[in-house]
């Protein structure tokens, strides 16, 4: 976008507009979408980052690729680079974000419409989104199946079978496939719940877009569908997407800790946002 167009529901593209539009009531239904930036700073690394990634962290396994471990036919022939991820991310191992408790204080303040994220970490839950405003797009560790006939496993042996790395076969002893947390690993469908709510960033009247390369799709395109001139605003280490080309677009680049920090104080919320995530 040419810098000099004018923004049509901003009165400038800073965090400060941004608050002054929640604040006189112009944003009702905001739409979050997130990812594993968001979760960096509570310990579990992102993909992507340089050096401290973990497809970077992968490469000690000698896998063919990285992304192998999110690849179904890799996983038949060889489950355990998967079970030792799933043991490193497996939920209760976490706290929080102040980036996760933000989005909590939005719900609890009746503005979030919908929260979609791609992080399998369920850290959202954790910090007190309630579960009918999230969507785990790429599925997450509650649940889980066997891959051959898709019959569920039971929650309390796979947890064991996760702490002891140890791939868990199917209950029924005629097919004993390889059992898999329900994550969506490449070539997979997305949950059912992305495509019921899908239509959601397109009623948005803001959209916040937190830790994430917006490189993987469909979930990416989730950000391209907010209507023209509602704002964007982007908490991320770098710029991704199309974020930043459009009129109403807010750029907040570094980390999103300190980023939501901010936004938190020009909107007064500031005491009650530390004051929550202190309390979890
Ligand atoms: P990604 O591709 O690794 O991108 C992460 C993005 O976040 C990058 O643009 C980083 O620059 C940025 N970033 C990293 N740390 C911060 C920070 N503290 N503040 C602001 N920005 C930061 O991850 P995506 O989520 O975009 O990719 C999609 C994959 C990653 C999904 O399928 C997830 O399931 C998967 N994943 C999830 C987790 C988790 O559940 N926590 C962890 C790792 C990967």
């Amino acid at each position: 976008v040419d810098e000099s167009t004018p923004p049509q529901t901003l009165k400038d593209r800073s965090l400060t507009s941004v608050a002054e539009l929640i604040k006189n009531g112009g944003a009702r239904r905001i739409v979050v979408i997130t990812g594993a930036g968001l979760s960096t700073a509570a310990g579990i690394p992102d993909f992507r980052s340089p050096k401290t990634g973990l497809y970077h962290n992968l490469a000690r396994l000698n896998l063919p690729y990285a992304e192998c471990v999110f690849d179904i036919s890799y996983f038949r022939e060889n489950p355990l680079p998967f079970y030792m991820l799933a043991k490193e991310l497996y939920p209760g191992k976490f706290s929080p974000t102040i980036s996760h408790v933000f989005i909590a204080l939005l719900a609890n303040k009746g503005l979030l419409r919908m929260l979609f994220t791609q992080n399998i970490d369920c850290l959202e839950r954790v910090a007190g989104v309630p579960g009918h405003r999230i969507v785990e797009a790429h599925g997450s560790f509650a649940t889980q199946r066997c891959i051959d006939c898709m019959t569920e496993f039971p929650d309390k042996e796979m947890r064991e079978h996760i702490e002891r790395g140890a791939p868990a076969l199917c209950v029924r002893p005629e097919c004993r496939g390889l059992v898999k947390p329900d994550i969506v690993f490449f070539g997979e469908q997305l949950p059912s719940a992305f495509f019921e709510n899908r239509s959601a960033p397109a009623s948005a009247d803001l959209l916040l877009v937190l830790g994430t390369s917006l490189s993987v799709q469909p979930f990416a395109s989730l950000s391209i569908m907010a209507a023209e001139g509602v704002p964007r605003v982007l908490f991320n280490k770098e710029k991704v997407g199309d974020v930043g080309s459009r009129a109403d677009d807010v750029l907040c680049l570094g980390d999103c800790d300190s980023g939501v920090r901010k936004l938190a104080d020009e909107l007064g919320w500031r005491d009650e946002l530390e004051q929550m995530w202190r309390d979890l």
